[in-house]
């Protein structure tokens, strides 16, 4: 109960920030753009991590004022770098039924002049336990503002491959889960091998999470994996270190 009353403080007392985690083309390595995940320093308990605070936030009916906070925040940081970059939200499955979350995107986009297509979300399978109808719509509305959608953790949830033929996503991230064990698991190569040949199939660009080895990175990229995220690549920076490395972009 105190984290809950805390909570709804938090965002007014500016206790929330945003960092920010790069995302690299396979191909040239390069950055082209990052995702951010929200950091709460909570002023007498320290770091208190999102999976901690996010459920507490949606059991309690504050997901709409924080989420609202997070893609305001997410796109204010966009509206300062080239049109080149891109940032993802995490959106969760309690929050893409928020109602009108499409007009809080569309909104957001609008204030910080930015074309729906530098933002991407990131839902997980969870999204389809619940009113899958309400879903799909919902993610369509999101789709028709230019907005990418990916579908995130892919292969750790319940099997939602019904769901890729309907042109919701555009976008499969593979979890850090299969990555990492590649070298040693055989099982997990063959299993990115899939996701990657369905992705195809469907149009969808594929990324590979948690890449932390230069071994690891080489293999996905040979697997055919678009972009990459992962420790080698960088950790969840601050806005200011995340700011350098599109500085050196030139
Ligand atoms: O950085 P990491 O420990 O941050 O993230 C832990 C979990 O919290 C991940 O599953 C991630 O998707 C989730 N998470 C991080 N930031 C956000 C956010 O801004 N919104 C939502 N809904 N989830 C987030
Ligand atoms: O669930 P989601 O994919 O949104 O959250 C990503 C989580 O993975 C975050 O907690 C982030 O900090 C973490 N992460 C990102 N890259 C790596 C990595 O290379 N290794 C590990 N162990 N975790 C990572
Ligand atoms: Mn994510
Ligand atoms: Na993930």
């Amino acid at each position: 109960v105190r984290l809950e009353t805390d909570l709804r403080q938090a965002i007014t007392a500016q206790q929330f920030h945003l960092v920010f985690q790069p995302l690299v083309s396979a191909k040239s390595q390069k950055l082209i753009g990052f995702e951010a995940l929200i950091r709460w320093n909570h002023p007498q308990r320290g770091f208190i991590p999102p999976n901690v605070f996010i459920p507490v936030a949606e059991e309690n009916g504050l997901m709409p004022q924080l989420g609202n906070w997070i893609i305001d925040e997410a796109c204010r940081a966009l509206a300062t770098w080239p049109e080149a970059v891109t940032v993802a939200v995490n959106i969760s499955p309690k929050q893409i039924l928020v109602p009108a979350l499409p007009n809080v995107v569309s909104e957001a986009l609008a204030r910080h002049k930015i074309p729906g297509n530098r933002l991407e979300l990131e839902v997980t399978e969870g999204v389809f336990l619940g009113d899958s109808g309400k879903t799909v719509d919902v993610l369509g509305r999101l789709r028709a503002l230019g907005v990418g959608i990916a579908l995130d953790d892919f292969g750790t949830g319940y099997s939602s491959i019904g769901y890729l033929n309907k042109a919701i996503f555009h976008k499969l991230k593979i979890d850090g889960s299969f990555v990492r064990d590649c070298g040693s698991r055989p099982e997990n190569v063959a299993i990115i091998k899939s996701i990657v040949q369905l992705a195809k199939s469907f149009r969808m660009s594929v990324t590979a999470e948690g890449v932390e080895t230069a071994e690891d990175f080489e293999r996905m990229r040979e697997l055919g994996c678009d972009t990459i995220q992962g420790y080698l690549f960088g950790k969840p920076l601050s806005y200011e270190r995340a700011n350098q490395m599109v500085v050196g972009l030139g």
